[in-house]
């Protein structure tokens, strides 16, 4: 067992975006592409001898294969420790626990997330950090620049190791640990929730639920807890089985792409409540009967019930929101007196506020919600956060929603995606609406008048650090707003997402469909931009 050195060169274009390198299978398996990019993220480390990794991901195709090349690698460079999930398996939100429960030094995942799999589809690549969150800026820019002068990787020569059974095995002088990808993340779920009373909600007769595994990371978790640790009946988890190109389907938690759980809530017998997650189990789509609850919505509920749950029951430190995210929150922040942060989209930038203790709760519209249990979002946490607060008030989900909008009034809110654009028109068309906003304000657009236009910049109340770029927002002195931004996750052609949002208090007006309440809005928006001039869509590809 010799550790090798292989000569390479730079690859172009391995600069990680909104969440880690993602590129189509067919690219990351050219030759050296994923040794080259694994070694850049050990060579931005520094010296990792004696250094710990987690190691897992969402189980699409090629995890297996770049799960066994990574162990090489970590072996080759020095670490001495690598806890891997069984079968290559750890949902972003598990790996994240493991990191922080084992005190790793960080952590790779191997996941697309919500992007289609299989031979077709595409992969991807994260590295998470000791806190267990994804890397910041700064390390995501010293991995870019390693990539752009790399000359040599090293691996260890030696066959693949059975990573489907649990124990350890010596790698060189890495050990490798398999271990159960589940338990120790229902673990901490269990520590958080009340699970007696969550199942007490489960064996009522009355209470029907069904959750979507969409034939991702999240089956073996959610058939784990809902349906052993809290008894939910057989059958309440479906596309429980992950499958390497996800079923042929798309591993995104919305109306548009779950399409079993939403048949399901108008079935015959109608639900009480339905979940669904995503590729890598950090996302979550909770539905009431007969209502979606839109993520932004569900934070600011989340946030304004905390306290009605064993793990926040003293309250919260803070929120923060990724700035494309409706103001719901804010509301609740504003009422319960706590602070609330505006972030650019990502994760990652919420890691800092965590650590720092300035934040307990924080979320996106992208149907991510999460707290400081972990440093990812995380699906299966939101779900059970909501059985434990329906359980706990006494009210279906409907009833929570309905209620909120009462008190605090309610943030319609839409984003509109056009995907698989030209890349050029695209940033054309971002380009042409950046030039323009200094002289937006007092502009009318479609019956709204623009108070204010700026490119999101943020600064890091932790660290100081600065993120130029992050989103073009239109404001509206109606409290009406327009986001554009250009999509960082996506491998072909560019995805333009524009966010609308308004706030209406007027009790009459609080159930209208989002689409109409926004359509004056979203005419402006389309107008302002010139989307359908100058990239010839007339309708967006995916309405969430
Ligand atoms: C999208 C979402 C963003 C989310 C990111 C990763 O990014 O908009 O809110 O953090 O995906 O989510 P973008 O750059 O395509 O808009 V996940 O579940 O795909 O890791
Ligand atoms: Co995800």
């Amino acid at each position: 067992m010799s550790v090798v050195r292989v000569n390479t060169q730079p690859l172009a274009g391995q600069k990680p975006g909104t969440s880690g390198l993602r590129k189509t299978v067919a690219e990351f398996s050219r030759p050296g592409y994923l040794e080259n990019f694994v070694q850049s993220i050990f060579n931005a480390l520094g010296d990792c001898s004696g250094k710990s990794l987690a190691l897992g991901g969402d189980g699409r195709f090629y995890n297996r294969q770049a799960a066994q090349v990574i162990l090489r690698m970590a072996a080759a460079n020095g670490f001495s420790r690598v806890v891997v999930g069984r079968g290559a398996l750890l949902s972003t939100p598990a790996a994240s626990c493991i990191i922080r429960k084992y005190g790793l030094d960080g952590g790779i995942v191997l996941s697309a997330s919500h992007n289609p799999g299989g031979p077709e589809g595409d992969f991807g690549i994260k590295f998470n950090g000791a806190n267990g969150g994804p890397a910041p800026e700064s390390v995501s820019s010293a991995i870019h620049a390693a990539t752009t002068r790399l000359d040599h990787y090293l691996v260890l020569d030696t066959p693949d190791i059975d990573l489907d059974r649990l124990g350890t095995v010596t790698l060189g002088s890495t050990t490798v640990e398999v271990i159960d990808p589940v338990a120790d993340y229902a673990d901490l779920m269990a520590s958080l929730f009340d699970f007696p009373r969550i199942a007490s909600l489960l064996g009522h007769r009355r209470f029907h639920m069904c959750f979507d595994a969409m034939h991702a990371i999240t089956g073996p978790y959610a058939l784990e807890i809902l349906e052993r640790r809290l008894g939910a009946p057989p059958g309440t988890v479906i596309n429980a089985v992950p499958l390497e190109d996800f079923g042929g389907g798309h591993p995104d938690p919305n109306l548009a792409h779950a399409g079993d759980l939403v048949a399901r809530m108008n079935g015959d017998e109608p639900l009480a409540f339905g979940a669904a997650s995503d590729g890598d189990g950090d996302r979550n789509m909770v539905l009431g009967s007969g209502v979606f609850i839109n993520p932004c919505d569900s934070l600011a509920i989340l946030a304004a019930n905390a306290t009605a749950i064993p793990a926040y029951s003293g309250g919260l430190a803070g929120i923060a929101r990724s700035m494309p995210t409706s103001r719901a929150v804010d509301r609740v922040a504003a009422d319960l007196g706590i602070p609330c942060f505006e972030t650019p989209t990502g994760w990652k930038f919420f890691g800092n506020l965590m650590d720092a203790d300035r934040i307990t709760l924080c979320g996106e519209e992208s149907f991510g919600t999460g707290s400081s249990h972990v440093r990812e979002k995380d699906g299966l946490w939101a779900v059970l956060f909501w059985l434990n607060l329906i359980a706990a008030l006494s009210k279906p989900a409907r009833t929570i929603l309905r209620e909120h909008w009462q008190r605090y009034g309610r943030d319609y809110f839409t984003r509109h995606d056009y995907e698989a654009v030209d890349a050029d028109k695209a940033a054309a068309l971002v380009e042409a609406v950046r030039e323009r906003l200094p002289e937006l304000p007092g502009q009318c657009l479609g019956g709204h008048t623009v108070q204010a236009a700026d490119d999101f910049c943020y600064t890091d109340p932790v660290d100081g650090s600065v993120s130029a770029g992050q989103g073009l927002r239109i404001l509206f002195t109606d409290g009406a707003r327009i986001v554009y931004r250009l999509s960082g996750t996506g491998t072909a052609g560019a995805t333009l997402r524009v966010y609308y949002d308004s706030y209406q208090r007027d009790p009459a007006l609080l159930e209208l469909a989002p689409q109409r309440a926004l359509a004056t809005l979203i005419a402006a928006g389309d107008e302002l931009a010139g989307i359908s001039r100058l990239l010839g869509r007339t309708q967006p590809d995916v309405i969430t």
